[in-house]
């Protein structure tokens, strides 16, 4: 096992890391930019290293600064957290050629994964469902209008440099195609210097469900289930919960083995997630993220499951604690992403928090990195908190998540907090009728954003 571990991140998950460390009796190294110096992590972890200015790009996401700050430390494993370089394929193998151990997947995979075409064809290959689609990468609009006629319109457009919502167009008939088909290339060219675009039917009304799996890289894997995280605002997820709320017992064991062998076969090693359109009973693959997710927390409650340490273990060369025939699901739980945002906009309200009280109790776990007093800064992500409830059922959790938000004080900042106890009352939310267009919608009624 490794004696110390180096955190590549900041905020809420750095103290994740910092928190499976301690219990593990291994010791922790935290990285910070200059506008981080009073930040929790900094004080949580048994040693810091400050690696360069407020901006990220020559803090957080300089590859040269981290291993420098390993090499000073003596830091044996990098933890990357979400986000960051925690699917860059460059950093993984740099540290390997290094001698130091990314805790995460190998390079090779996350390479594959960050192409969406190499990514859905892979995933086709291994026997996983996709949406109806070219067949890799379409070059001009007349192979574009084939496939069109092939599966029928609506269709999609996706970038294969994209993801994660960026760089798509829908298009309704063969006029709106050749538009959107140009557009998205020239686009997607700007956005990620890689034009290369593939197309997909396009899914009205589906939900959003990922399903968490996790691999030792000695070919045994394990899946936990799903997360529906559907209510989404501009490709950000708000709300998420596990198990899903229209997820069958049958469907999830289904869904689960297929991803369970998939990754299996590939020898996988650590979290990854692999996410899904779900329509009219059906699962449809879409991407595959190669890291642990902001909502892990949600099947960490269902489970029992802490997968930090799970990932940490794999990646120094022991076995998953547990196996597929161990995780059998217990009650429900759900998250709430705090922004330090204002509403109705979301516009983006650092600044000085005044006084911060987590809520408590039985079945709430609060995962932040505020203290009253800490000013929030203005240069990164605006995720300051995830409130994560667990119950019996869904609607004890619903409750919880009630109760808890009562208790929740941040003073001097706007956050989301008051979205969460507008969603709780809503009867589609109440009984889980919702799918990926919901919140937008119920948005635009709400406030005409
Ligand atoms: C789609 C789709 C409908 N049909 N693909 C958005 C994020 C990226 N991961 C894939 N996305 C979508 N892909 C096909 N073939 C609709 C979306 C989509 C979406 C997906 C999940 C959650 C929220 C969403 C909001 C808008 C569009």
């Amino acid at each position: 096992m490794f004696e110390k571990i180096l955190i590549a991140n900041r905020g809420e998950i750095a103290l994740r890391v910092i928190r499976a460390c301690q219990e593990m009796g291994i010791k922790s190294v935290a990285v910070h930019s200059t506008a981080d110096s009073d930040a929790m992590h900094v004080r949580m972890a048994d040693e810091s290293v400050c690696i360069g200015p407020a901006s990220s790009t020559d803090s957080y996401l300089s590859k040269a600064a981290i291993i420098s700050a390993c090499e000073i430390t003596g830091a044996q494993a990098v933890h990357p957290g979400y986000g960051f370089l925690s699917e860059n394929a460059a950093f993984a193998q740099a540290l390997q050629d290094h001698g130091i151990t990314f805790i995460g997947p190998t390079a090779e995979h996350i390479r594959i994964m960050g192409d969406k075409i190499t990514a859905k064809e892979t995933a086709a290959a291994l026997g996983i469902p996709v949406v109806p689609g070219s067949a890799g990468g379409v070059p001009d609009f007349e192979t574009a209008i084939g496939v069109a006629a092939k599966i029928g319109f609506p269709v999609i457009i996706k970038a294969t440099a994209g993801g994660g919502g960026r760089g798509m167009k829908v298009a309704q008939n063969a006029e709106e195609l050749e538009i959107a088909f140009r557009t998205a290339r020239s686009e997607a060219k700007n956005a990620f210097g890689n034009d290369e675009v593939y197309i997909e039917k396009y899914l009205q009304t589906p939900r959003h469900i990922e399903i968490q799996v996790f691999g030792d890289g000695k070919g045994k894997a394990v899946h936990l289930g799903e997360r529906d995280c559907s209510l989404q605002r501009r490709h950000q997820k708000v709300f998420e919960e596990a198990p899903g709320p229209v997820i069958t017992p049958a469907q999830r064991a289904r869904i689960g083995k297929v991803c369970a062998d998939a990754v299996a076969k590939i020898n996988y090693i650590g979290a990854g997630t692999i996410e899904f359109l779900f329509e009219n009973g059906e699962f449809y693959f879409i991407e595959m993220n190669t890291r642990l997710q902001v909502e892990h927390p949600v099947t960490e409650a269902i489970f029992g499951i802490d997968l930090v340490r799970e990932q940490i273990r794999v990646a120094s060369g022991m076995d998953l604690s547990f196996g597929q025939d161990d995780l059998v699901i217990n009650g429900h739980a759900i998250e709430v992403r705090i922004n330090a945002e204002k509403l109705p906009n979301f516009s983006p309200c650092p600044g000085r928090v005044r006084m911060y009280h987590a809520p408590g109790g039985y079945g709430v776990r609060m995962d932040s990195a505020l203290y009253s007093g800490y000013s929030i800064p203005p240069y990164y992500d605006s995720l300051i908190g995830k409130l994560i409830v667990h119950g019996r059922d869904r609607p004890e959790a619903l409750a919880r998540l009630k109760r808890a938000l009562g208790e929740l004080i941040v003073d001097g900042i706007d956050t989301t907090v008051p979205l969460f106890t507008a969603l709780l009352e809503e009867p589609d939310v109440l009984s889980g009728q919702y799918n990926t267009h919901w919140l937008e919608k119920w948005l635009a009624a709400e406030f005409g954003a």
